[in-house]
């Protein structure tokens, strides 16, 4: 094995499922009989705000009633021990890595405790429904929407993520389908930059063909083995 010193993990629903939270692919279609595609755009927001918002609402609430689980420990534990470079790139909008103890974690495509405002683009942590139009911080306008990124906008700080991809020596991805891009072509850069593909899934992915490795079983079992398995001392 060559020797690891530059990690990028990217994290997907999947290694939220234990904690009790949906993955699309549950909550895909069932959510007011429409398609997480359908709510999760700017024309669906312009559309019907206070459908998105309720959307939006009832997982922002969700997520403050459950925890993080064994998989979030263990990326936690790896993120304090690990003394190379590392970065949890999640395309989770819940903050259990976070709530795990990891630090160093990337949102792509944005946070449910976070309020964007439409009028001045101030950021604000926010833990309330936003279907009341609820006044900006900043500005005062009632223009808060939630700080996500939706489908057909631009994932936050992909020069960031693009940069961590080209000096990864390793890239693993955890509990996503490989279904939405342009996080479901990082594996691609990060062979191309001659780094080791590890997939820990539930199920092979529509991405499994492009790993190295891929391992098929439940995060909270998977990702913990992984992390002991990489923290033993060579
Ligand atoms: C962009 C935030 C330009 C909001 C989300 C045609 C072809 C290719 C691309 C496109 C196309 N048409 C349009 C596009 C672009 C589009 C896209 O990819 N569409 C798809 C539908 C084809 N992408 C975009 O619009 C993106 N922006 O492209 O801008 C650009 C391009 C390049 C560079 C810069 C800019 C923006 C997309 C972001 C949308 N927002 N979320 C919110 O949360 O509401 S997407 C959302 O769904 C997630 O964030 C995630 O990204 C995505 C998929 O979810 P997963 O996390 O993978 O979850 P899923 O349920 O699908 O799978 C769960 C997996 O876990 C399963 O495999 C399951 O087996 C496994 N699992 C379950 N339980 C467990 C488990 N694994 C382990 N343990 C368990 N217990």
């Amino acid at each position: 094995m060559t020797q690891i010193r530059n990690i990028v993990i990217l994290t997907g629903a999947g290694i939220s499922a234990e904690s009790g939270i949906d993955t699309f692919r549950d909550a895909g279609g069932l959510w007011e009989q429409h398609r997480v595609e359908d709510v999760a755009t700017p024309e669906g927001f312009a559309r019907d705000p206070e459908l998105v918002q309720r959307f939006y609402d009832a997982r922002r609430k969700a997520v403050q009633q459950v925890a993080p689980n064994r998989a979030h420990e263990a990326l936690a534990q790896l993120d304090r021990a690990w003394e190379g470079e590392l970065l949890i790139v999640t395309q989770n909008v819940d903050d259990l890595h976070e709530r795990a103890g990891a630090r160093r974690v990337l949102h792509m495509h944005g946070e449910l405790l976070s309020a964007l405002c439409s009028s001045c683009d101030s950021r604000h942590e926010w833990r309330e429904p936003l279907s009341e139009r609820p006044a900006c911080p900043g500005c005062g306008q009632p223009a808060l929407r939630p700080d996500v990124v939706w489908f057909g906008e631009m994932p936050y700080q992909m020069d960031r993520i693009y940069a961590a991809i080209r000096r990864a020596d390793l890239f693993v991805s955890i509990g996503t389908s490989g279904a939405v891009y342009p996080a479901a072509g990082f594996v691609r850069d990060a062979r191309e930059f001659g780094a080791r593909t590890l997939e820990l899934n539930l199920e092979r992915s529509e991405g499994s063909y492009w790993f190295h490795e891929s391992r098929q079983g439940r995060a909270g079992e998977l990702v913990p083995a992984w992390v002991e398995h990489l923290l033993m001392p060579s």
